[in-house]
């Protein structure tokens, strides 16, 4: 055991003040036909969640995870694993995500990194067959060793493609044995520092070229699960290929890749973008490549990817309406790509982040259902847009206009009149919606009097 101070995390209700209950995440819950648990689909990310110590740019690691004491790599990387494990089930989680890099270090040669990946996937998939925990996603961490410097699939260096293909080509099989849902590629390293030295084109020739030999592999393999892209427009590098959702949909289309990937949205990403999460969301769901989100929030204050367990009701409410919009989760679910703050350093921290994140998005949902099922937004949006709805504005909407007819129209209409956006009363609405589920819960009792 490693995690001593804490039991199995269970649904208290609102008016719970012990830290480590749920308020609002009643995983059998039914809402709109379907249990919360499987709405949410919540996963906790390894590498925040087990490898991570808190080291930042400026300061050395915070938090020493009794699981990472350990020298010899497979005794750690198994002491790692059966932390993670008890830590899924006291949490509840039904799935969890990891690089290659999460589960065991790299050994000295890549022959030596497979044998490690190898054992520690066996190891991981006796742990969840006895556990039920399932694998959302997993990917390969194609970024953090030095042999990355110039990327990975798009490295002027073509050892070190052919060595990126060979993880992936592992991965791939790991995410068959472990029976994935899903295969994610984040291109942390997959774009340019400066134009001076780059051959774009070359570079987004061979990014699209590994891709297609991925889905390749997958299908002679039979791995069926979804590969999602996961968009960020910098850092590390200063310009990243798969930008944002609008960038990684266009690449897609140009290299005919559309029908095999989706995106697995970030939050942080979305606003390092100038997006807000919605934003990225519904431009997905638009070209129907919404597979994924990893949920976290960031700074604005600070403009880099903070990772922050997403504590922001507001904005958990406008996603989960994007989501349930779009039809709700396939394959995909809601990852918490998120890490405790440095000074949150406690392993306790661990459970309270997920614990904050996944009430969060237990609201959101309850919330977005409600809008959506009282279509308190559409209606007012089928109103904002009726003037397609008859006389000139239905031939417009049926194809039937031409720039003649219109200006002959026009020509007989000047005295034109615009309707009100109402986005105050609209932004009420949503408040209206979400402080109504924070009620519903149970009176809080009345407490000792202040002393005035
Ligand atoms: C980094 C990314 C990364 C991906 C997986 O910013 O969010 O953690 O989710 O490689
Ligand atoms: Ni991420
Ligand atoms: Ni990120």
């Amino acid at each position: 055991m490693f995690f001593n101070e804490v039991g199995k995390v269970k649904y208290e209700g609102a008016d719970s003040e012990n830290p480590y209950a749920y308020k609002y995440y009643n995983p059998e819950e039914y809402i709109g036909g379907k249990a919360m648990k499987e709405h949410l689909r919540f996963a906790v990310a390894y590498w925040h969640t087990f490898d991570a110590d808190g080291k930042d740019p400026f300061g050395d690691g915070t938090m020493s995870r009794s699981w990472n004491r350990l020298t010899q790599p497979l005794d750690k990387a198994k002491a790692r694993a059966e932390a993670a494990f008890e830590f899924f089930e006291k949490l509840g989680v039904p799935y969890f995500c990891f690089h290659d890099v999460d589960i065991v270090q790299e050994g000295d040669t890549l022959r030596e990194t497979f044998l490690y990946l190898d054992k520690m996937a066996s190891f991981l998939k006796e742990m969840m067959e006895t556990s039920g925990v399932k694998l959302l996603w997993n990917t390969a961490n194609m970024f953090t060793h030095p042999r990355y410097v110039h990327g990975a699939a798009t490295s002027c260096n073509a050892d070190v493609y052919a060595h990126a293909a060979a993880k992936v080509k592992k991965g791939l099989e790991i995410a068959k044995e472990l029976g994935a849902e899903n295969y994610v590629f984040w291109g942390g390293r997959e774009g340019y520092e400066t134009l001076l030295n780059t051959n774009m084109k070359l570079e987004l020739d061979h990014l699209a070229a590994f891709y297609r030999k991925a889905v390749d592999y997958a299908e002679e393999i039979g791995f069926d699960g979804q590969f999602l892209i996961e968009p960020k427009p910098k850092e590390p590098t200063k310009h990243q290929y798969d930008f944002d959702a609008a960038t990684s949909i266009a690449f897609l289309e140009t290299y005919g890749l559309k029908d095999h990937f989706k995106l697995n949205l970030e939050a942080n990403h979305a606003t390092l973008a100038g997006h807000t999460f919605e934003h990225e969301l519904r431009v997905a769901a638009l070209h129907d490549v919404l597979g994924s989100i990893d949920a976290n929030q960031g700074d604005l204050l600070l403009g880099w990817d903070t990772d922050e367990f997403p504590t922001d009701l507001y904005s958990a409410v406008l996603a989960m309406y994007e989501i349930l919009k779009a039809g709700g989760f396939k394959t995909g679910g809601i990852n918490f790509d998120a890490k405790a703050r440095r000074a949150s350093f406690a392993d306790e921290d661990l459970f309270l982040g997920h614990i904050a994140g996944m009430d969060t998005y237990a609201v959101g949902l309850k919330v977005a259902y409600r809008l959506l099922e009282d279509k308190a937004l559409e209606r007012m949006i089928d109103e904002r847009y009726k003037s397609y709805t008859k006389g000139i504005g239905l031939e417009i909407a049926e194809g039937r206009t031409d720039l003649k007819k219109l200006a002959a129209y026009a020509l007989e209409n000047d005295h034109i009149e615009n309707r009100s956006g109402r986005q105050e009363n609209l932004k009420a609405t949503v408040n209206r919606y979400l402080l109504n589920v924070l009620r519903e819960s149970p009176a809080r009792k009345e407490k000792q009097q202040w002393n005035m």
